[in-house]
């Protein structure tokens, strides 16, 4: 992409209402523009990384067998009627009437169409266990939106849903996304807490939330000290079970098992959710399998909640400094930041040029700043966008036949002959 032709307002001022670090430098890199209290456009950086994040998290649920629909984000309230939440849900739904005057809502989570569709379809036991899943737009109506992302109205959350035909399967079934939770944020660059949680509106008895430790979170959570020292490794489901953790709501003071003195707390972004909950709505939709013996059986479910919008701001907390944002590699909306300090001089626009073709062709995502700007301007963009590596075409490029590269996270920096850059490019792939 070239930076003269693209769309990427960056604002040189910090917008004075945006509280947290990451809705700043969301708006300061152009990434979402505010439409409305809790409403947000995406702009082609943001666009980016929100993508990026998404493929993420369909490929781990993809990889463990879980197969992706899509529903639609306007709902019959007569589905919800059935599951007797409709009432419930309170303020947080919107609801809508259509023309012939029949009551819709905009969908805050979809467990009555989902528990609709299986009930049409799945008439055995041999069609179960089942999962499946979406990454669509969710609206609520929440009471305070704030840090722009972080806690909008609308916002894009990958949702899952399983059936079993028995609650072994379904605890099985809980604990394969689980592990798969824990790979998703690793890959996302991030390592998230699971902690034991309260399951709210959504119901149900198991549960537990995945927690990004910042300082500006909103949750609070409770956890045994030796979450700190965990290998990779050791981040199983049985042995994160037998470690505490908690949320506040489910944390109880008097009855803690941690020793005080190994007993810490810390603020966190909540960026996954996860819930059994049995035959809550199963039941409520009479939804009916045979079972092996000929029974009939209500299907066991779950579902499983990722906050995809809200990862993006979860990402930033965890990877910035004074200068800008840090992206990871795998989320970052280029990974090459070229930057030609001498725009308008013809052999070092050459050479540019040249290395910008090559880049694009390996197939890499590359953003080349090929304006008539100050070279100062144009680091501190990329800076501030967070590309993770920057490669400087100067003077010495004519001169002496080498560019500068930096990397964004370490600031280390290091020439590179013209002569090596193919095997640069060759490394970058990988
Ligand atoms: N049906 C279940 C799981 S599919 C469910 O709705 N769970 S949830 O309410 O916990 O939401 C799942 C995830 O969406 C949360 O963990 C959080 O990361 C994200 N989320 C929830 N509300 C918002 C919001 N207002 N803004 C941004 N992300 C949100």
């Amino acid at each position: 992409m070239r930076l003269s032709a693209y769309f990427l307002p960056v604002l040189k001022e910090t917008p004075a209402d945006a509280q947290i670090v990451s809705h700043r430098l969301m708006l300061r890199a152009g990434m979402v523009n505010q439409c409305a209290s809790g409403l947000y456009s995406w702009l082609p950086l943001g666009q980016r990384v929100l993508s990026k994040i998404e493929k993420i998290v369909a490929d781990e649920q993809d990889k463990i067998g879980c197969h992706r629909v899509i529903m639609p984000t306007l709902q019959p309230a007569s589905l919800w009627q059935e599951s007797g939440r409709y009432e419930d849900y309170g303020k947080e739904m919107l609801r809508v009437k259509d023309r012939h005057d029949r009551d819709l809502l905009f969908g805050p989570t979809n467990e009555e169409v989902i528990t609709d569709i299986v009930r049409q379809y799945v008439k055995s036991y041999r069609d179960l266990p089942q999962v499946l899943y979406q990454i669509t737009w969710k609206f609520r109506d929440e009471m305070r939106p704030r840090f722009g992302v972080m806690r909008g109205r609308e916002f894009l959350m990958k949702d899952g849903y399983s059936f079993d035909v028995d609650y072994e399967g379904a605890r099985a079934t809980y604990q394969r996304i689980f592990e798969s939770y824990l790979r998703t944020f690793n890959r996302l660059g991030l390592t998230a807490i699971p902690v034991k949680a309260d399951s709210g509106a959504i119901g149900g008895d198991l549960s537990h939330e995945f927690q990004i430790m910042a300082e500006t979170g909103e949750s609070t959570v409770y956890y045994d000290a030796a979450y700190d020292s965990l290998t990779p490794e050791q981040r199983t489901f049985d042995h994160l079970q037998a470690l505490y953790a908690a949320a506040d709501e489910k944390h109880d003071a008097d009855n803690c098992p941690v020793p005080a003195d190994r007993l810490k707390s810390a603020r966190g972004i909540e960026v996954g959710h996860i819930f059994y909950f049995g035959k809550k709505y199963s039941d409520a939709l009479n939804v009916k399998v045979a079972g092996a013996d000929g029974q009939a059986v209500v299907p066991e479910m779950g579902s499983y909640g990722i906050g995809v919008s809200r990862l993006v701001a979860a990402i930033i907390e965890a990877n910035h400094d004074d200068a800008g944002i840090i992206w990871p590699d795998a989320v970052a909306p280029f990974k090459v930041a070229l930057i030609s300090a001498k725009t308008g001089d013809e052999a070092c626009d050459a050479i540019a040029n040249d290395i910008y073709e090559k880049l694009t062709g390996a197939g890499i995502d590359v953003l080349f700043d090929d304006r008539n700007e100050r070279p100062g301007a144009k680091f501190a963009t990329m800076d501030l966008i967070g590309i993770p590596h920057h490669l400087i075409v100067g003077n010495k490029a004519v001169q002496e036949s080498v560019v500068e590269y930096k990397n964004r996270r370490t600031g280390a920096r290091e020439m590179i002959a013209l002569s090596a850059v193919d095997g640069w490019i060759h490394g970058m792939r990988g």
